[in-house]
């Protein structure tokens, strides 16, 4: 599923002009988003986006960046609200996994993608 979630903005040429909104994924129904972060997870030389849920199916998601402005969104854990994630290579591997903190516990999720 390739959607368009979270605003990006494009800088202006003019500084003292507003930056223009580009939506990416509005179709997800977040519930309490938060945790906003960026790292390259499949390899691809692409930054991808990472997005978790505080509440509702407390959903992990990384937007798989296909380029041209096309993300796919990629639902990695659910079951538990996340009261914050992110982006950090925990084994020191060279790939970026994905460090969250519930109420019950702070754990990772380990990045398995295969090398690019
Ligand atoms: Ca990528
Ligand atoms: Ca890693």
């Amino acid at each position: 599923m390739t959607t368009n979630l979270t605003p990006l903005f494009e800088k202006p040429t003019d500084p003292r002009q507003l930056w223009t909104e580009h939506r990416i994924a509005t179709e997800l129904n977040l519930d309490q988003p938060n945790s906003v972060d960026v790292a390259d997870f499949d390899g691809d030389g692409r930054p991808d986006i990472l997005v978790a849920e505080k509440a509702g199916a407390g959903r992990v998601i990384v937007l798989r960046n296909e380029g041209g402005g096309q993300f796919t969104p990629v639902v990695i854990a659910q079951g538990r609200p996340v009261q914050f994630a992110r982006a950090v290579d925990v084994n020191g591997d060279g790939r970026p996994d994905i460090l969250l903190i519930r109420a019950d516990a702070i754990s990772w999720l380990e990045n398995l993608a295969p090398r690019q």
